[in-house]
């Protein structure tokens, strides 16, 4: 069978199936610890101001998604971000963008110290996005599904006025299914298309995925946003792997049924959610093809970064809402 990318993560039948989330640790009011201290007994860290920094990378699709809540909520100012190079060494994320190569707030040039400093045994890939405490510099969650549902439930003290309910009590059950079948599919579903090293796995990923776009598509046509007329969690989260799609999808993974800008449904839902405050503003095409095509040599040897596609259009009128 071919070589995988990541062999650790790749079953006897050539399937990608995602390492699990080391670090679970939450930020919440109902901690037992005083401000300035560690996890309680339950692993509640203390919600504080100023205390907790996001990690990031621009390309990462689920590091995206906590970076466009932060703008969202309102929490810029509450939780600092630390951006890392698209492109990883044989080291993993680094703070180069930064002066002097470290990141300012936690004084370290790679984000594999702040893993290593936490759990000095880890050992699985060191992964964006990572919530990071400043005061101690050991990493809370690197555990992305929980930390975007506890930025709209644990932070809501922190949030501005008239910021948006993302993950509303009464849809609860219905958003969890929905966002359930879109990671499967769709947001790993890319992950598990690209990552395949059997024509069988591919070939189950590869269905999967433009099933579940073509059913996201039939429920958007009558509506403006996943679940009605307000933005929730899932549009985020369906939003960060569209807007990659065309870029990095298409061809370095091989989901090439359709481009996004072939699926005009999706391609006016996802430019409508583009145009809105806090998810354009926050996309870097630049830095996504070049972590994609430039960091996977398994799948793009010469790790040559496409010019294309061009992305005037997501400027063009979406005619929604
Ligand atoms: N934490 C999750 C998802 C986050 C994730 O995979 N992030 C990617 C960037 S999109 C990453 O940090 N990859 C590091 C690597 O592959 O070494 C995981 O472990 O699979």
């Amino acid at each position: 069978m071919a070589r995988a990318q990541f062999s650790a993560e790749t079953s006897g039948s050539g399937e990608f199936v995602r390492q699990p989330n080391r670090f679970t640790g939450r930020v919440t009011p109902d901690s037992d610890s005083p401000p300035g201290g560690g996890p309680d007994a339950h692993g509640r860290w203390p919600l504080e101001a100023g205390r907790y920094r996001l990690v990031w990378c621009r390309a990462c699709p689920w590091a995206h998604r906590a970076r466009i809540l932060l703008g969202l909520l309102g929490l810029d100012d509450a939780i600092s971000l630390a951006t890392v190079d698209p492109i990883r060494d044989e080291r993993g994320w680094r703070f180069t963008l930064d002066p002097g190569g470290r990141d300012p707030a936690l004084g370290i040039s790679y984000l594999s110290e702040a893993y290593l400093a936490t759990d000095p045994g880890y050992t699985g890939r060191v992964t964006v996005p990572a919530l990071v405490d400043t005061l101690t510099g050991r990493v809370v969650s690197n555990d992305y599904p929980q930390l975007t549902l506890d930025l709209s439930t644990q932070w809501r003290s922190l949030h501005r006025p008239g910021a948006p309910d993302l993950y509303p009590v009464g849809l609860r059950d219905e958003l969890d299914a929905l966002m359930a079948e879109i990671h499967r599919d769709v947001n790993n579903g890319v992950y598990r298309c690209g990552f395949a090293i059997s024509q069988a796995a591919y070939d189950e990923a590869f269905t999967a995925l433009f099933a579940r776009l073509d059913a996201l598509s039939d429920r958007l046509a009558d509506q403006r946003y996943l679940m009605g007329d307000a933005i929730t969690e899932a549009d985020v989260r369906l939003f960060t792997t569209l807007v990659r799609f065309d870029a990095a999808y298409h061809g370095h993974f091989k989901c090439n049924r359709h481009k996004l800008t072939e699926l005009p449904v999706l391609w006016a839902y996802a430019r409508d959610l583009f145009q809105t405050p806090g998810f354009g503003d926050t996309v870097d095409f630049d830095h996504i093809k070049r972590h994609y095509y430039g960091t996977h040599p398994a799948i793009n040897p010469t790790g040559i970064v496409p010019l294309g596609p061009d992305t005037s259009g997501w400027a063009a009128p979406h005619g929604r809402g």
